[in-house]
């Protein structure tokens, strides 16, 4: 009994020293902003949502002066991060009304609606995000008319994204992660 206790100890111990390396290597430290309070069960990333009514522009500036690198306006990876930032959305402050900016942007000159839409980051926006209808360039034709977006909030079905033109000022969704934006993506926001 008193050597079958001893196996166990080592096993024990080799499992501690492992841990700690694993965790080095698969997740990079990224030392994020104070105001960054948010956390979501189904990401690794912290959060600052502002309710603070302003243009993408400005959010995306505000954003991305956070931290030297890796704080950008959010950028939502599937389906579970999107469900899981709704259910954060729901409980904040709204001056003006239910929307918030997120980092996606569909460059000029598309011809169809949901083509080429990327993150800030450059990334693909993956298909189910988009609400029902959406994107829809507000007429069903691709014309340039809505290139930017935001989760909107007041659907109670979900938190899905909604294509607008960036014309209108909302609250915004920050994110802490490491990740940076790329200057291409960005340079010619509408
Ligand atoms: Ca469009
Ligand atoms: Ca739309």
């Amino acid at each position: 009994m008193s050597s079958r206790a001893g196996v166990l100890l080592v096993v024990a111990g080799c499992r501690i020293g492992f841990d700690p390396i694993a965790v080095d290597i698969d997740a990079p430290s990224v030392t994020c902003p104070s105001s960054y309070t948010v956390m979501l069960g189904s990401s690794s990333s912290s959060y600052r949502v502002s309710s603070e009514d302003k243009l993408l522009t400005a959010h995306h500036a505000a954003c991305t002066s956070d931290a030297p690198s890796g704080t950008h306006l959010v950028f939502i990876d599937d389906v579970m991060e999107q469900a899981d930032l709704y259910a954060v959305l729901r409980t904040v402050p709204r001056v003006n009304g239910d929307r918030f900016y997120v980092g996606v942007v569909q460059p000029p000159g598309e011809a169809d609606l949901a083509s080429a839409w990327v993150s800030f980051a450059g990334d693909p926006v993956a298909p189910d995000l988009w609400r029902r209808d959406e994107p829809n360039d507000l007429d069903l034709i691709e014309d340039g008319g809505e290139q930017l977006a935001v989760v909107d909030v007041s659907f109670a079905e979900s938190g899905q994204l909604v294509d607008v033109s960036g014309n209108a000022s909302y609250g915004a969704i920050c994110e802490c992660d490491g990740l940076l934006v790329d200057p291409a993506v960005v340079a010619d926001l509408p």
